[in-house]
This record gives C-alpha cells, sequence and structure tokens, in this order.
C-alpha cells in the first residue's frame, strides 16, 4: 500500500492514524509519510521513496540510523532476555555514564519518556519543598504529563490547542506560565508566590516553539532567584542532553541545576527517560524516600546496551565539527533565501536548528507565533517532494546528525533552491 492508503488504515484503528500528534502532518498537511527503513542520515518510506532526515526521531539519531555498533549491542543484549524487572550493571554503567557527563547530577533514576522524567521532576520538587506551584515557560514543552501541559509547545502549539482539556482547574491553575527569556516576570512571579513555588522548569535551549536560546543572563537569573526563594532549578535536558555537547546545556553554560531531566539520545532510538541531580533531593525518592515513581521496563536492559553505546561513541565524536557542518547548511540556507528575498530567520544551537518564516528575532514564543506557517507548510511539502524531511511543523527543531556529510548537505541546499523558485 502506498502512503495515502496506509494513512487511510491507521487512521481507522488509531487517532489521527498516528501515536504522537505532531507526526500527523495536520499543520503542514498532506499524508504523512510511513517510514519501513532508515540507514545513517536517510529514511524510506513504505512507496521506497528516500528522503535525507532532519527529524531523526525528534532527537535520538544524532549518530544517524541503524548505526552498526548500536544494532549490534541491542542484538546482543536481547539474545539475553529483553526484560528482567530486576536490576542489572547495565543500569550502573548508564548512570555511571551520566553522573560523569553532568556534574550537578550526583544519582540517577532511569524511566521510559522523557515525559516520565519530568512529571517525575516536578513531583520530587514538590514532594522535597513542600510546595505545590511551579514555574514554566510559554512554548517550551516537557511532556505530557498534566501539570506540564499548560501553554506548552511541540505538538500543543502545533495544533494550536490551548492547553488540554482533561487538566482539573485546579491543578492547571498551579502552573504559572511565563514568557521565554523574560527574567523581570520570572522576578515578579516570586515576588507573588515565592513562598509556594516549588521548582522552575526550563528548557536551557528551548527547542520546542522552533529554537530559541536563552537570553545571556537568563538562565544565570533563573539559578539565583531559586537560590533566593528555596525553589528547585530544573534543566529539562531531555533535547539537548548529549545533543549540543558531550553532557549538556550547563556544561556549555556553567550552570548547575538542582535537577536535570534527560530522554532520546540516552536511549539511542528505544524508550529511555532519565532524571537526576542533588543527592539529598534524588534519595527522597522510593525506596530511600517517600516520593513515589516506578516503571515496568525502567532501565530495561536493551534500551541501556542502545543508550550506552551510543554515548561511548559520542565520547569519541567532535561535537564541533558537527556544529560547524550545522552552521554550513544554516549559512547556505540563509544565503538562498536571501538571493530570493524571503524573509527566514535561523536559529541555531550546535546541530539544532530551526528556519522560522519571519523576518524578525526570535527569541520566545510570542515571537515565534509570528512565523508563516502557511509559507513553512508549503516549503515543507516542497522539500518533501524533492527528498528532504523536515521537521512537520514549524514549531519544532531540525536535528543534524554525525551521518550527515557533504553530499546530504549540498543535496538538501540543491532541493532548497529549486523549491524556492517554486514559491
Ligand atoms: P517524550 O515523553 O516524548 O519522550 O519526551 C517529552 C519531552 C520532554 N522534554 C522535552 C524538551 C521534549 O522535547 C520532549 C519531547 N519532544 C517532542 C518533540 N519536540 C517529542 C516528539 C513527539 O511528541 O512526538
Amino acid at each position: 500500500m502506498d502512503n495515502q492508503d496506509l494513512f487511510a488504515e491507521a487512521q481507522k484503528l488509531i487517532p489521527g492514524g498516528v501515536n504522537s500528534p505532531v507526526r500527523a502532518f495536520r499543520s503542514v498537511g498532506g499524508a504523512p509519510r510511513f517510514i519501513r527503513e532508515a540507514q545513517g542520515a536517510t529514511i524510506t518510506d513504505a512507496e521506497g521513496k528516500v528522503y535525507i532526515d532532519y527529524v531523526g526521531s525528534w532527537g535520538p539519531m544524532i549518530l544517524g540510523h541503524s548505526h552498526p555498533q548500536v544494532v549490534a549491542a541491542i542484538r546482543e543484549a536481547a539474545g539475553r532476555g529483553t526484560s528482567y524487572g530486576a536490576p542489572t550493571e547495565l543500569e550502573i554503567a548508564m548512570a555511571r555514564r551520566i553522573t560523569e557527563a553532568f556534574p550537578s547530577v550526583e544519582m540517577v533514576r532511569t524511566v521510559s519518556s522523557g515525559t516520565e522524567a519530568t512529571m517525575t521532576a516536578i513531583r520530587l520538587a514538590r514532594g522535597f519543598t513542600g510546595r505545590d506551584k511551579i514555574i514554566k515557560f510559554t512554548g517550551c514543552y516537557h511532556g505530557h504529563a498534566d501539570s506540564l501541559l499548560v501553554k506548552a509547545g511541540s505538538g500543543v502549539a502545533t495544533l494550536g490547542i490551548p492547553g488540554s482539556p482533561g487538566i482539573p482547574r485546579q491543578l492547571a491553575e498551579l502552573t504559572l506560565s511565563l514568557p521565554y527569556n523574560d527574567s523581570e516576570t520570572v522576578r515578579e512571579a516570586l515576588r507573588q508566590h515565592g513562598a509556594d513555588i516549588a521548582c522552575i522548569i526550563v528548557e536551557p535551549v528551548a527547542g520546542n516553539m522552533g529554537v530559541v536560546a536563552p537570553r545571556p543572563g537568563f538562565l544565570e537569573e533563573l539559578r539565583e532567584l531559586t537560590r533566593e526563594y528555596g525553589a528547585l532549578l530544573i534543566f529539562d535536558e531531555v533535547i539537548t542532553g548529549f545533543r549540543v555537547a558531550y553532557g549538556g546545556w550547563q556544561n556549555l553554560a556553567g550552570i548547575a541545576p538542582d535537577l536535570t531531566c534527560l530522554g532520546k539520545i540516552i536511549g539511542g532510538g528505544l524508550p529511555v527517560g532519565a532524571l537526576g541531580g542533588r543527592r539529598d533531593v534524588m534519595e527522597q525518592l522510593a525506596p530511600t524516600g517517600p516520593v513515589y515513581q516506578a516503571g515496568t521496563l525502567s532501565g530495561n536492559p536493551v534500551a541501556m546496551a542502545a543508550g550506552i553505546a551510543t554515548l561511548d561513541i559520542l565520547k569519541g565524536n567532535s561535537y564541533q565539527a558537527l556544529g560547524q557542518r550545522a552552521e554550513a547548511l544554516c549559512n547556505g540556507y540563509r544565503d538562498l533565501f536571501s538571493q530570493k528575498g524571503i524573509p527566514v530567520r535561523i536559529n541555531r544551537v550546535g546541530s539544532l536548528f530551526t528556519l522560522f518564516c519571519t523576518a524578525g528575532e526570535v527569541t520566545d514564543f510570542a515571537s515565534a507565533s509570528g512565523s508563516d506557517t502557511q509559507f513553512y507548510a508549503r516549503f515543507f511539502q516542497g522539500m518533501l517532494a524533492a527528498g528532504v524531511y523536515l521537521a512537520p511543523s514549524q514549531f519544532e527543531a531540525a536535528f543534524l546528525s554525525f551521518a550527515h556529510g557533504d553530499v546530504e548537505l549540498a543535496r538538501t541546499l540543491e532541493a532548497c533552491e529549486r523549491v524556492l523558485k517554486t514559491l
């Protein structure tokens, strides 16, 4: 069957035909591509069409798809059993790698998704501080736990869902969502509610409104303010962890949050999330403390093997070279858009970037929302037809992998040049 037929079939059995909303191509139109396999920098759909992939499973595939050493590690682990529901040496090995890569992380709990990591982190912050209110930032997305689906980014922003039905008002009222990069509003919120704020959770580099870098000083001010008011600072590094550096943004910025959330890359493409941080906080987690959290497949041995293999390869790779390649691609895009007189604002941090179809700076969700999402949809469809698979939403990041070489970058820019001529 072709993509259209598969999509029709899938929609009979799965809401929207997808198991995660942003995959549905709702904001860019057309039928999503049903992927049959992926190798290196490319994915192949059910019709046998090959695309240069800039989604990379939304971040995990930084080494490229089907990396031989990662696949071998998965095969080897699976041959010894796929899940035990008991501790393994692999979980110690994963925890050691994370604590060595993140100096602020003294202890780690692995879970099965980024959502579980952030959901647990705010429960832990509430349990540790005895406070109920939390602060997040509008356009940041931290997974779909109830308290965090307030003015969220990613698929919530893509689909224009104001919040989400199903979240009790009394709970939603405990979440304050403030403008990203605006520490004055944070200062004011803490002046009013400081004694009730359990934590501030932030994407240190926002990836879910499209890529937005922190204004110099913004994160440092959050660190100072949380210390002043006795709230915990949580860095949601699910995207940035092992993406922007071997470690996270915190290593580059020299900031030590109290808790860090991870996911995506640490699973090497298998379901893994993790939270870690200060020992005195983490020890409040069951069974050493009263804050409960659990998971049947937490620390799954096959997922650990995939993640460990991925991290061990990454440790020897050059993030600087990856960033330079991303910069070359973004400069190529900028030149082509400029030659056509089409406004574009490209925000890039390392191998993470977003082409915003707007002329002005994009520094928060309000400015990101000023982008021409209709133009983005036309550009997306043109690139897709030309064999380049971009994020099917203006409010997402593009992810470059170590498997994207000069050939892939040249083909991408050739496609862009052809597509812009048609728009
Ligand atoms: P998951 O539960 O999807 O593993 O992770 C949630 C999450 C937490 N924190 C950040 C910063 C995240 O970006 C995410 C998930 N990212 C989205 C893409 N922007 C996942 C893609 C999807 O929802 O299908």
